[in-house]
């Protein structure tokens, strides 16, 4: 036997009971041993290699291949990390990889199962060069029957795991997901271990890699909760078994507080399922974040002797959930509103190898910023995250992995139809899922779907709604007691592509929710996503509605000194996406916008914001970062807790909390900012290097963020200090900004970008857009998302580190409202005009400062003689109050802006 044995042996006695990675003995507070689980996570032997056939693998000694140790995958760094940069980055490596592992076992038990605890995509076993057979799905357990194949002495055991792409006639298109934005690691990414029960007659093993247990809340009354346990068992002999099954609930001091026991009779080859009931006097209840109360459940397995020869345990709270359309969701009769946030099993540069310590980690943030829910996207996690979530009290929306689409592209081209092993697999993944997982009070929901609609339909046929309504009768059908949901994509924004054409979605579910992107992919702010949830709350009167997902990305170098002052970008419609700005402080727009929609509607039971992390998603190049999604609310390496996370911490938590925003944007560019803190204080305080600036109570902070308006910076170090007051407890945060001379005494300003900071040739640093009243800043090189109608780069500008001063403009008709100190100035201002087919006579507007004309009638294709060709005008001013104050004003077509400088004389 291995050196695991060992250590399990060791640990006997350690009351562990989440097996999933960590090695754990399941009946660990019993002194005597019935379920043996040795843990097989040391010494195996690895090869990527797409060429080697089973025939080689199987006679090959695995001496050249590589030691690794579990959880492992060949995709730790290619995809998931930062080190792809670039859209002509290769793709991450999926293919095969061969997993071989020696060992040694003593006497041979009566029953031995090989249990996986996930591997990626689609996976072969070979025990001592037999086979057991093919599991298929990245995200479920699975186990094997190893008991004639077992030997005493020495065991090869030989795994291929394959992560192939599903392209056109391969196996993988018959395995879900077959889309989805995050990256699919391959390899043997969790646990493996050796189970042994002293007996041919168990505790289900065969039963879809559950526990063989399933425990329900049947009723909570009148000082009471009646429990009702099935235990499915099964018997591999060849004559009939009777039996007891006996089952305990046992509280957090050792104190049995309920048993039962039943005798069985099970036949020859036969399973049968036996069910238990629990009644339980005064229960405590497990009551989410705020009380996560777990009995433990020990149910017992004994033969015709009285031997017991199997037993399992698990965790277990006794809870109620109930929804309902206008009041949302009820905890065990209590009102409670799910604050969530979405997680991917995934971490810079282990990708989906991770374990306790990774998983302990993230959840230990969602609670440090007081979310209270958990969506596990888009697929099953590592039971020792449902564990753990369940131990915190995170309710949880559990998901299978059907994203996007029930065909490939390909397959949707070539005419072909759902394959039926699609749907099987749908169904298996399913069953694994809800068996596996059943017992978690977290668990509130079943989610079948992710934004399926998206691939509605194909060759005009609906390939999804059908699937939809498939695995919720089966979902209901495996477990009555929770809802179905699934998270919708675009109900109300249908777009019709040339193969697939998106579809409704809702109604399908018992409960649903919705994922929407108003200020990042959608159209309009708060109020347009506001107003959509009414309307579906209104079309689906009798499902109770939530938000899936919500959010922006925000990259640690882009910074901005207005979010609105140009386009933010990401992934475009066909796919795509390309390295553009996504500030910061946009994305602190975004969140303080939509939550501020969201927190009004009581009639939502919950909202997740996508996504607590940013994820490994090979095909994204975007914001400062390749091959990541970067909405997360903290890094991908969880280094750096990104602004939006501490709104939400002043809104959700308790512990006091004060924070500037916008810490990372050091080198300021103008000298008169407003500044943001989020806070939960009573009163927070403002001071500027040591000089008080202002205070503001609670009440004048709307959802926790207290602005404070036109601070005027010093030239040099700024400390900003924030001071806030919680009952007694004081709370303090501090920034340092730096304000350069230059930019001290005059205004450099990039009209139509929101990234701030570009610094032209002869050494200025040039702010975002900033101080406008009215028009639209938009970036010229964009052909879509947003479908400008502008186009054309500048082509007259001599040193090419000043062509990103002319790559925006804002156009409309527009001013500029500029804080400055009493003085006289130089202004300048550059135009170009960005319309390819601009023509002199088609463009004409005048600028006024302070009120007086300026600029009169300027036709800019008339002076520069061609589109895109960049000229200056220039002109004193005399600012006596404070702010100059420019206005441009269309005469023919709309006004534009390249870029502006106000320099002191
Ligand atoms: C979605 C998807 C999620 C993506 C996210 C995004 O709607 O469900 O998987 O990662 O949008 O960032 O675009």
């Amino acid at each position: 036997m291995t050196r695991g044995f060992i250590v399990a042996r060791s640990l006997a006695l350690a009351a562990l009971v989440g097996c999933a990675i960590m090695p754990c003995v399941a009946n660990a507070i019993t002194d005597k041993v019935i379920r043996r689980e040795t843990p097989l996570l040391e010494h195996w032997r690895f090869t990527q290699d797409d060429t080697l056939a089973d025939g080689a693998a199987l006679a090959s000694s695995g001496a050249d291949w590589q030691t690794v140790s579990l959880p492992h995958t060949w995709n730790m760094t290619d995809a998931a990390s930062t080190a792809q940069t670039s859209p002509d980055s290769k793709p991450y490596k999926r293919g095969r990889g061969w997993y071989r592992l020696d060992f040694e076992h003593g006497a041979l038990p009566a029953n031995a199962w090989l249990q996986f605890d996930g591997a990626s995509i689609v996976e072969d076993v070979w025990l001592n060069g037999k086979y057991l057979g093919r599991h298929r799905g990245a995200f479920t357990s699975f186990r094997f029957d190893v008991t004639d194949k077992l030997a005493a002495g020495k065991n090869i055991l030989l795994v291929k795991v394959d992560n192939s792409a599903a392209v056109h006639g391969n196996d993988l298109t018959a395995i879900a997901p077959l889309g989805g934005d995050f990256n699919m690691s391959g390899g043997l990414y969790r646990g493996v271990s050796l189970i042994e029960t002293p007996a041919r007659t168990h505790l289900a093993l065969g039963d879809y890699g559950s526990s063989g247990v399933y425990a329900d809340t049947v009723a909570i009354d009148q000082g009471r909760a009646s429990v009702r346990v099935r235990a499915l068992v099964e018997n591999e002999q060849a004559k009939d078994a009777g039996l007891t099954l006996r089952a305990h609930l046992i509280d957090t001091t050792g104190k049995t507080v309920a048993s039962s026991v039943k005798r069985l009779h099970v036949g020859a080859s036969a399973r049968t399922q036996g069910e238990l009931a629990l009644s339980i006097a005064r229960p405590h209840l497990w009551q989410g974040v705020t009380d996560p109360y777990l009995y433990r459940l020990q149910v017992e397995l004994a033969d015709g002797r009285g031997r017991v020869i199997d037993h399992v345990e698990q965790p277990f709270g006794i809870r109620q959930f109930r929804f309902d359309t206008q009041a949302g969701l009820f905890l065990n009769g209590q009102h409670v509103r799910l604050r969530g946030v979405n997680l991917h099993q995934d971490w810079q540069d282990k990708a989906w190898a991770i374990g306790p310590r990774e998983i302990d980690a993230s959840l230990a943030m969602v609670r440090e910023m007081g979310a209270n829910a958990v969506r596990l996207a888009h697929y099953p996690h590592a039971a020792y995250t449902y564990q753990q979530a369940d131990r915190l009290g995170l309710v949880v929306w559990a998901e299978l992995p059907f994203v996007e689409r029930s065909l490939t592209p390909a397959d949707c081209n070539a005419g072909a139809a759902i394959p039926t092993a699609f749907l099987d697999n749908l169904d298996d993944q399913l069953r694994e899922m809800i068996r596996q997982h059943y017992n978690a009070p977290g668990i509130a929901m079943w989610s079948v779907a992710n934004e399926v609609a998206m691939g509605g339909t194909c060759n005009g046929v609906d390939t999804v709604t059908p699937v939809v309504r498939r695995l919720h009768a089966l979902a209901k059908r495996e477990d009555p007691t929770r809802p179905t949901t699934l998270a919708d994509f675009n109900e109300d924004y249908p777009i019709v592509g040339p193969m697939f054409q998106v579809l409704p979605t809702g109604g399908i579910t018992d409960i649903w929710a919705l994922n929407r992107y108003h200020l990042w992919y959608y159209p309009g702010g708060g109020e347009a996503f506001g107003t959509a949830l009414d309307r579906f709350h209104a079309k689906y009167p009798t499902h109770p509605l939530g938000v899936s997902e919500y959010g922006a990305g925000a990259a640690l170098y882009h910074q901005t000194d207005n979010p609105l002052g140009g386009l933010v970008g990401s992934m475009d419609m066909h796919g795509r996406s390309r390295v553009v700005y996504q500030p910061e402080g946009y994305a602190n727009y975004v969140h303080e916008q939509i939550y501020a929609a969201l927190a009004r509607r009581d009639y939502l039971w919950g909202t997740f914001i996508w996504s607590m992390f940013d994820f490994g998603s090979g095909t994204r190049h975007e914001g400062d970062i390749g091959g990541t999604n970067t909405k997360g609310l903290v890094t991908f390496d969880r280094a750096t807790r990104k602004d939006p996370f501490y709104f939400y911490k002043a809104n959700w938590s308790e512990a006091p909390i004060t924070w500037i925003t916008g810490r990372r944007y050091v080198d300021r560019a103008y000298g008169v900012t407003d500044v943001r803190v989020y806070s939960n204080a009573d009163t927070v305080t403002l001071s500027l290097n040591g000089r008080e600036i202002g205070v503001r109570n609670a009440a004048e902070c709307p959802l926790r963020t207290c602005v404070f308006e036109h601070v005027t910076l010093e030239e040099g170090s700024n400390r900003l200090e924030a001071h806030g007051m919680r009952g007694t407890a004081a709370v303090r945060d501090a920034v340092e900004w730096k304000l350069a001379p230059d930019n001290a005494r005059n205004v450099y300003l990039a009209a139509g970008q929101i990234a701030t900071g570009l610094v032209s040739a002869d050494g200025h640093r040039y702010g975002s857009d900033n101080f406008f009243v009215g028009g639209q800043g938009t970036l010229l090189e964009l052909d879509s998302p947003y479908g400008t109608r502008f186009g054309t780069r500048v082509r007259n500008v001599a040193d090419a580190r000043d062509a990103a001063l002319w790559a925006a403009v804002r156009h409309g008709s527009f001013g500029y409202r500029i804080p400055l100190e009493n003085g006289r100035y130089r202004v300048r201002l550059g135009f170009l005009d960005p319309l390819k087919d601009a023509q002199p006579g088609t463009r004409r507007f005048s600028v006024t400062a302070n009120g007086a004309t300026v600029v009169p009638g300027l036709d800019i294709v008339a002076v520069a003689g061609a589109p895109a060709t960049a000229i200056t005008r220039s002109f004193d001013v005399e600012v006596r109050d404070g702010s100059l104050r420019l206005d441009f004003k269309p005469e023919l077509g709309e006004a534009v802006l390249s870029n502006l400088v106000v320099e002191r004389r």
